[in-house]
């Protein structure tokens, strides 16, 4: 798809779908949403990247959402802006206390676990990559456990009882813990094995597959940013 396919319809720039973990959340919310818009990939770390990516992107970073006039450059700010000008009926859970704990949980992966995001870089084509986490990233491996098995079990299989935007949020650690060989509890893992049998899942790690690029680990983001 190219940026000219349709001027009504919302484009959407990503990276590779391999390693922009970032672009995978509101890919995935805005397609298993039904949301017609285009996308346009800029690989990372190109020149390509660096000489495009400000066309779209005042943060200069992937994704960015452009409709109309709009500019929206931010993963979470790009579902809620999704959300609102589509009607997406179960972006949200739609009982107030529920919809509030589903935003602190979208937030807190939103803005947090650092140290998992760099030690533990989406590679949505890696398998069987065993290794010892630091006690920080097992830190954040046993709060995200926490907050799936907080909620899972109660309505399932997704964390408020349709998918919604804290599921995309999620999803890129459910394809690192596959990546990683991190165990979690039974409850979790049918959430991680729901999130790969979505049809919009299986089209994103399809075409992560026929990428050809390849990145060093940490190469997918800056310092300051880190591989989401
Ligand atoms: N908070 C942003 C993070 C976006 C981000 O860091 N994206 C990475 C790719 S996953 C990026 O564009 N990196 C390129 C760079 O920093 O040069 C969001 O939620 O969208």
């Amino acid at each position: 798809m190219s940026a000219a396919a349709d001027p009504d319809q919302p484009l959407l720039i990503i990276g590779n779908r391999n390693y922009s973990s970032w672009s995978l959340r509101a890919w995935l919310f805005a397609t298993h949403a039904g949301v017609p818009f285009d996308t346009l990939r800029l690989p990372l770390d190109t020149p390509e990247f660096r000489q495009r990516i400000g066309n779209y992107s005042p943060s200069g970073r992937v994704p960015a959402l452009i409709h109309g006039a709009l500019h929206v450059w931010d993963s979470l700010a790009i579902c809620e802006y999704l959300a609102e000008a589509f009607s997406i009926a179960n972006a949200w859970p739609g009982d107030v206390t529920a919809r509030a704990r589903a935003r602190s949980f979208a937030c807190e992966m939103h803005a947090g676990f650092p140290d998992l995001r760099r030690e533990l870089p989406m590679n949505c084509r890696a398998r069987d990559r065993r290794l010892v986490p630091s006690p920080a990233v097992q830190h954040d491996i046993d709060r995200i456990i926490a907050i799936w098995e907080s909620q899972l079990g109660r309505e399932g299989p997704w964390l408020f009882g349709e998918f919604g935007i804290v599921d995309a949020m999620f999803a890129p650690v459910g394809l690192r813990f596959l990546t990683y060989g991190v165990a979690v509890p039974t409850a979790s893992a049918a959430w991680i094995e729901a999130l790969v049998a979505l049809p919009a899942m299986a089209e994103w790690l399809r075409e992560a597959r026929a990428e050809s690029e390849v990145l060093a680990a940490g190469q997918a983001g800056t310092p300051a940013s880190p591989p989401g």
